[in-house]
């Protein structure tokens, strides 16, 4: 099947058949769930790298991938390209986002003005296209790891001549998105991290790192580019150990610099999974610490340890994210899901493209049809409530609002039975829990039209 045979992507309902599996069995952009239209709740976006540059190698193999573009030999005239062809498929997927990194877009040159060049050429391209188009730029970011000279990290490398560099670069792209529009950006420690301990001046790198940060923002403000900044978690990989190593980590380090006013975090399923957690957890530590930003909607492997970045199948994660977004309201302030993913090796025809993005999509809005039901009903809420109610009245209010003490609560127990306070516990009932979230999602997506 030709890449353009395919034309745009209808939802058709849940009721049909395998033969319409290049359609949308859930994700109908305009119904409105929980108070909002599905495509306000979700807000897709496509990665730029792994949709358009992504040639699906793997360490033991070369790429697989092929797209129309490649005919182009000219990087420059590739870059140019993959543009027609990158507005040409969001608009066919209806994702109304994307985002990029700089060095996504157009090939280096030798020295940054020159650099720069390339990507201007390329940017105005982009431009117009977000123009015609009305598809818009969800985050932009720079890559600061692909090239050699960030083997040792960029704003934390032992070398000041690349700090440097790291800072002019970031200057462009904070430049680049203020001209399109950008809603977010984001920052992904790339090589921000270390490999041993031993050669590593840890703080300093990190006092580094928070400089940087400092420069950024002050330069955004100076050029009136209000986009939400934010710094996206990841455990390890490509570093042994990266700064930015989760949530909780990452909330500490932006309190520590005096950061906290100026990001948030963008989330990313298989990053939780490498820092051992759970995608729900990250985004729960983010949520209520009033740091959640924006998704990057991607799986793991379970069987496999690294940075997988599998388009989003699994419907009990999906339905769990969306659980906890309906709980916060949002995403995020300007926050959305970017498939932050790449098709596997043995899918490599141009249609896959499509194919992942659909399931991708279809996999998040039947989450949220799953969620949404779980909220109208209460379920999760009221089970909470009840779990911790012992601390609305009595001595657990007193130690709540902060009248109690430890000779309080001494009086309050010194003399109580053990039969008592086992009475005081009850039972999680967690395999009923289970089960009910299990028929939740099958009942919530069977009585879909
Ligand atoms: C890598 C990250 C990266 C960021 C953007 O693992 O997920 O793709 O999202 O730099
Ligand atoms: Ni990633
Ligand atoms: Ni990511």
């Amino acid at each position: 099947m030709g890449l353009w045979d395919i034309d745009k992507i209808e939802y058709v309902g849940r009721a049909k058949g395998p033969r319409e599996a290049l359609a949308f069995h859930y994700y109908d952009a305009d119904r409105v769930v929980s108070g909002k239209k599905m495509k306000d709740w979700l807000r897709f976006g496509v990665a730029w790298w792994h949709t358009f540059d992504q040639e699906l190698v793997d360490p033991f193999g070369a790429g697989t991938a092929q797209r129309p573009y490649y005919k182009y030999t000219d990087p420059m005239d590739q870059a140019l390209a993959k543009v027609d062809y990158a507005f040409e498929l969001f608009t066919r997927l209806g994702v109304e986002y994307f985002c990029f990194h700089d060095r996504d877009l157009a090939p280096e040159g030798d020295t940054l003005r020159e650099t720069n060049a390339n990507l201007d050429k390329v940017i105005s391209k982009v431009e117009d296209n977000m123009k015609s188009t009305g598809v818009r730029l969800l985050w932009n970011t720079s890559s600061l790891f692909t090239n050699p000279r960030f083997v040792d990290g960029a704003s934390t490398s032992p070398f000041a001549d690349i700090f440097a560099y790291s800072a002019a670069q970031l200057k462009h792209s904070l430049e680049i998105g203020k001209r399109l529009g950008a809603e977010n950006y984001v920052f992904w420690g790339g090589r921000e991290g270390y490999e041993n301990l031993w050669n590593t001046q840890m703080k300093r790198e990190q006092e580094h790192m928070a400089r940087f940060f400092h420069m950024c923002h002050e330069y955004a403000q100076e050029i009136g580019f209000d986009a939400q900044f934010l710094i996206e978690p990841k455990a390890k990989e490509p570093t042994m150990h990266q700064y930015d190593f989760d949530a909780s980590t990452a909330i500490a380090f932006l309190k520590t610099y005096g950061l906290d006013d100026i990001f948030k975090l963008n989330l990313e399923g298989n990053h939780a999974n490498l820092a051992g957690h759970t995608y729900q957890h990250e985004i729960r530590v983010a949520r209520e610490n009033g740091f959640l930003g924006s998704l990057d909607a991607n799986q793991g492997d379970k069987l496999i340890g690294w940075d997988m970045d599998e388009f989003p199948t699994d419907l009990y994660e999906t339905s769990t994210v969306m659980w906890e977004v309906l709980a916060a309201g949002s995403i995020g302030p300007h926050g959305g899901l970017n498939f932050d993913a790449k098709p596997r090796r043995s899918s490599f025809a141009p249609e896959d493209l499509f194919r992942s993005h659909v399931a991708g999509m279809d996999a998040y809005a039947a989450g949220l049809l799953v969620a949404a039901r779980m909220h109208d009903d209460r379920f999760i809420e009221d089970l909470q409530d009840s779990r911790y109610s012992s601390f609305d009245s009595g001595i657990g209010e007193t130690i709540e609002n902060g009248t109690a003490t430890l000779a309080s609560l001494e009086e309050y127990t010194l003399d109580r039975p053990q039969a008592e306070l086992i009475a005081a516990t009850q039972s999680d009932h967690l395999e009923s829990v289970k089960a009910t979230i299990n028929n939740y999602m099958i009942d919530a997506l069977a009585e879909q039209p």
